[in-house]
């Protein structure tokens, strides 16, 4: 490449003063011709590119949307204010109710020309698109987004933020001017595959800020995935504050795994993180690991230790070593008060009682525990949610199995539980990449994105029927994962494989396309400031 010279003023040198200030360059954008402008992830169920003159935003553009309407709000105005900021343009928005549900393709001529137009439909019937369901058309006036929730037009506009040029994501540019802010013209009809698309952040082995974890949900957001598990309680830190037991977090929130990191969220963090996940459509999961993987909760309740090691700091990495007493009445009493708390605070359905590598308990404590923390979870309201050795435990119909080990059921595999897949080998973003990779740990294998995305979880998976898969979730285990930064390096792009999985039908998945569309997110992520992996099969 010849770099072209650096225009100076006559008079201008080095040393010499400038009789005259030369005039500031502004850089164009680089626009790559070699990937394809349309480039969303999770692929859109139905998409047709028509070719005619694209949308164009400008200064003249308005929105219409119904703004008095709470869920419009919430889905909707965010969106226009980073449109704003990035575009620099005053985009009114001109109020319109939403009386008459209008179909695909609309008569937009009775439209108002050089608008971006968001309609919550009201169905009769079920909505044929689901309750996330979306549908976009764009030409060369109008951009219609039409949903009939709130998560629909919040998705759908996940998707129109993807089809404009990436510096969308700029909220800082002095250059804003030298962008063409098209959208090219086409037709949307998208709705996910499963209804669980999830991504898990442990938060025990290190401890994650509050603005930490918003970062991780707005990265969730982008891709369309609807679920945070939050992993709450591990051997290394009981991150979670329980009123009626302060000592819980008091004692043991601090330490780290290998440092001296310490912390723990306090309820008002808590229901601060709820609030930001709900804006995003997200739901948070809470998890307490147990009857295992509970040192930390037991440094301050020594009397119910039954593990193979008394309850200390600990800061290793090794599993199983530790267990809350299956047959002391004082242990349900805490965990009524844990899960009572907990499951107050977070509106969602779920809570997530662990359940995983027991080595310290017989066959039968182990199960007898499960039910009864079960029985516990239901009582509070919420569906309980177990790893996949729990399917050793008469589970309630409603409970749900999450396998993780490898790629088939070892509990469970003939029972009707709905499953939150979550193979180790496919969706483990703790694997490393390769084995050069520096982070992540290797026990499930090495997973490159092509390992990541060239897969079908309905087909490839063994000993369970798929009609039980309810969707995807991958763990972000964090004992090499120091903070965010560190984590989004094992996310980053990963997390796109996950969205694609879990959002889109097999027949539209293609790796070729798929690589394409991820190299072009690499801006976004530049802008946003996202740390990732550079995988060497994606033309970044
Ligand atoms: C297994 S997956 C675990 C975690 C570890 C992880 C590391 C699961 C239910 N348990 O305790 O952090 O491996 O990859």
């Amino acid at each position: 490449m010849r770099l072209r010279p650096i225009a100076v003023a006559a008079g201008c040198g080095l040393l010499a003063a400038c009789s005259r200030a030369p005039k500031p360059r502004t850089p164009t954008p680089r626009v790559r011709t070699d990937l394809p402008r349309v480039a969303v992830i999770p692929v859109p169920m139905r998409l047709t590119e028509r070719g005619d003159a694209p949308f164009v935003v400008s200064a003249a553009t308005s929105i219409i949307a119904d703004s008095t309407n709470a869920e419009m709000q919430r889905s909707v105005m965010p969106f226009v204010s980073i449109l704003r900021t990035s575009t620099g343009f005053a985009l009114p928005v001109m109020n319109a109710g939403n009386a008459t549900p209008i179909t695909l393709p609309a008569n937009l001529d009775t439209l108002r020309r050089n608008a971006i137009v968001f309609r919550l439909i009201t169905f009769i019937a079920p909505d044929p698109l689901g309750s996330e369901g979306y549908t976009i058309r764009v030409d060369r006036d109008t951009v219609l987004i039409q949903a009939s929730s709130g998560a629909g037009l919040f998705h759908g506009m996940q998707t129109v933020r993807q089809l404009l040029p990436y510096r969308v994501e700029d909220q800082h540019s002095a250059y804003k001017s030298q962008v063409s802010w098209t959208i090219p013209s086409l037709t949307i009809e998208d709705m996910p595959q499963f209804r669980w698309r999830a991504s898990m952040l442990d938060v025990a082995r290190h401890f994650f800020t509050v603005d930490e974890v918003k970062q991780l949900i707005d990265i969730l957001a982008l891709y369309k995935l609807n679920t945070l598990h939050l992993h709450l309680a591990d051997d290394q830190g009981w991150r979670i504050e329980i009123k009626s037991h302060p000592e819980l977090a008091a004692m043991g929130s601090v330490s780290e795994v290998a440092g001296n990191g310490s912390g723990y969220y306090t309820q008002a963090d808590y229901a601060e993180l709820v609030r930001y996940a709900a804006d995003r459509y997200v739901t948070i999961v809470p998890e307490i690991d147990m009857p295992a993987h509970i040192n930390a909760g037991l440094i301050s309740h020594p009397e119910l230790n039954c593990g193979k090691r008394p309850p200390a700091v600990y800061r290793g990495i090794d599993v199983g070593f530790s267990a809350i007493c299956p047959d002391s009445a004082g242990t349900y009493a805490l965990l009524e008060d844990v899960i009572r708390e907990i499951s107050a605070m977070t509106p969602g359905g779920y809570f997530h009682m662990g359940g995983d590598e027991v080595q310290a308990l017989t066959a039968t404590q182990y199960t007898s525990f499960i039910e009864r923390v079960q029985g516990i979870v239901r009582s509070n309201g919420k569906r309980a949610i177990g790893w996949e050795e729990t399917g050793k435990a008469h589970l309630d119909s409603s409970s749900i199995i999450q396998l993780w080990i490898g790629d088939s059921l070892r509990a469970g595999n003939n029972l009707p539980n709905d499953v939150i897949v979550s193979s180790g080998p496919r969706l483990y973003y703790d694997m490393k990449y390769t084995p050069d990779t520096e982070l992540g740990l290797r026990w499930a294998g090495y997973i490159d994105l092509r390992k990541a995305y060239d897969w079908d979880p309905l087909r490839d998976l063994k000993g369970f029927a798929p009609s039980r898969i309810i969707g995807l979730e991958a763990p972000m285990w964090s004992e090499t994962a120091r903070n965010i930064t560190a984590a989004e390096y094992l996310i980053v792009p990963r997390v796109t494989a996950l969205a694609e999985l879990s959002w889109s039908p097999a027949s539209r998945r293609e790796w070729d396309s798929y690589r394409k569309r991820v190299a072009a997110q690499g801006p976004r992520w530049n802008l946003l400031g996202i740390n990732y992996h550079r995988d060497p099969a994606i033309p970044w």
